[in-house]
This record gives structure tokens, C-alpha cells and sequence, in this order.
């Protein structure tokens, strides 16, 4: 499999990212980008599924994006964003503290986003945007179930500037699902805490700039049908 390369610092990086412009990746991307770190980008394209071809699959096994490789560690591979995010602030020792009980927070808020708002927030997406056919019951249910997680972290983020108090990787794992809202069919009026966050977080250059990686893209000038068809090209 011919893997497009982007290099977009050295030649050789300690950290190649396998990824493609979906909040999932932009977790990674952001991250990498605020450890100001050298990474190589390979761009995958999920159209031509090239996620689901043996060379990446040798990589990750669930045949998604994002992953990385790091070379420093013989080549050690990492799937799963949120594993990813812990396996960076780990061996970078930022993003995640050291101390058992401020490590467990934000993993108990990683873990959130993870199990609820990705998949909620998913769904929601595929039966709003993409379903060829419109259901209403899938649609109010994503999206009630995604604005009920949403108070969750409009609540939490009444009393803290950010999820866990400092800057974390929980924050870096929600922020590209939540800033999305729009393209659930969801309005944030009546969350003023999780709109500062979002408005926050937005001024940020590194999370600017984790958003344009592999490549930038504005949704917003795709008509309805392009992005159908787009999409229900990677939906399986
Ligand atoms: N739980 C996985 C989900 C990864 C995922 O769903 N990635 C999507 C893009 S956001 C993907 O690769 N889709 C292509 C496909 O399903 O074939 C993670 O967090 O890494």
C-alpha cells in the first residue's frame, strides 16, 4: 500500500501519525502540536478505505484512524485516540498529572468523552447529516442523549476553567467532538460555561493548528449532498 507521506518538520520525526480530518484525529494532531513535538503526518484516506487495507490494519487492527508509530520506542504502534492521549502525556509527562487522584480525573473525564460523548455525539451525526433516510426516533434520541452529556460538562465546567482543573488531555480529547455541535442539529444557548470553554480552547494556536492536520477543511461550504455522499462512502 502506497501510504502518502507529509513530512511537515524533519525528515526523520520520532512520531508518525496515521491520520485523517475527523475529531478523532484532531485529538491527536492537537496534542502533538501543543508538545510543540516533530511528527511525520501520513494522510489516510477514508473514501478510497485505506484504513481498512492489510498494510494498516498491521497497525491498527479496527481499521480507523487515528494511530501512531513511535519510532523512539522500537517502533511501538499505538490505536485508540485515547489511548494515544495517554501514551503521549505519559512519555512526555504533561497534560496528565502525576499524582494518583489528579490522574484518575482526568481519566474518569477522558473516559467520558470516549464512552459517551464520541459515540452519542456519532450517532447523532450519522442520523441528522448522513442517513439517507430520516429517522426521526435515532435523530431525537442522539440528540438528546448527546445535549444531556453536554450539561454534564457545562455543569462541571461551572466551577472549573477547564474539565479537570488544568489544561488536560480530557480536554483535548472533547473539544473537537463538542465545537461540532452545529453539525449534530445542536444549539449550546443554554450552556454558557461549555460555550466560554469552547471559545476558549479556540484561541489556543497549537489547538488552531491541530485542526488543520493532515489537511484543512470547511465543512460548511459542502452542500448536504456532497457530504452525504462523501460520508456514506466510509460508513459501513
Ligand atoms: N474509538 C476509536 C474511534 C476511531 C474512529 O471511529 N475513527 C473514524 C474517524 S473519526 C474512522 O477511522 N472511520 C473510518 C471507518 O470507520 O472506516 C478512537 O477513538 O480512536
Amino acid at each position: 500500500m502506497n501510504l502518502k507521506k507529509h513530512n511537515y518538520f524533519f525528515k526523520e520525526s520520532m512520531i508518525d501519525l496515521y491520520t485523517a480530518p475527523t475529531p478523532n484525529g484532531y485529538k491527536v494532531s492537537i496534542l502533538l502540536e501543543e508538545l510543540k513535538l516533530p511528527y511525520n503526518v501520513v494522510s489516510i484516506e477514508l473514501e478510497k478505505k485505506e484504513q481498512k487495507k492489510t498494510e494498516f490494519l498491521k497497525l491498527n487492527p479496527n481499521g480507523r484512524i487515528p494511530t501512531i508509530v513511535d519510532h523512539e520506542n522500537n517502533d511501538f504502534t499505538v490505536f485508540e485516540s485515547g489511548a494515544i492521549l495517554i501514551y503521549l502525556a505519559e512519555k512526555f509527562g504533561k497534560f496528565l498529572s502525576s499524582d494518583p487522584n489528579g490522574r484518575s480525573v482526568t481519566l474518569q473525564w477522558l473516559m467520558f468523552q470516549m464512552g459517551g460523548i464520541g459515540p452519542m455525539q456519532g450517532q447523532a451525526h450519522v442520523f441528522y447529516r448522513y442517513a439517507p433516510e430520516k429517522i426521526e426516533y435515532a435523530i431525537e434520541r442522539y440528540q438528546k442523549e448527546t445535549l444531556r452529556l453536554y450539561t454534564v460538562l457545562d455543569t462541571q465546567l461551572k466551577e472549573h476553567e477547564y474539565l479537570t482543573g488544568d489544561l488536560s488531555i480530557a480536554d483535548i480529547a472533547t473539544w473537537p467532538w463538542v465545537r461540532s455541535y452545529r453539525w449534530a442539529g445542536l444549539d449550546i444557548e443554554n450552556l454558557p460555561y461549555l460555550k466560554r470553554w469552547i471559545d476558549v480552547l479556540a484561541k489556543r494556536p497549537a489547538f488552531q493548528r491541530g485542526i488543520e492536520v493532515p489537511y484543512k477543511i470547511d465543512r460548511s461550504k459542502m452542500s448536504a449532498k456532497e457530504t452525504q455522499e462523501k460520508i456514506s462512502k466510509i460508513l459501513i
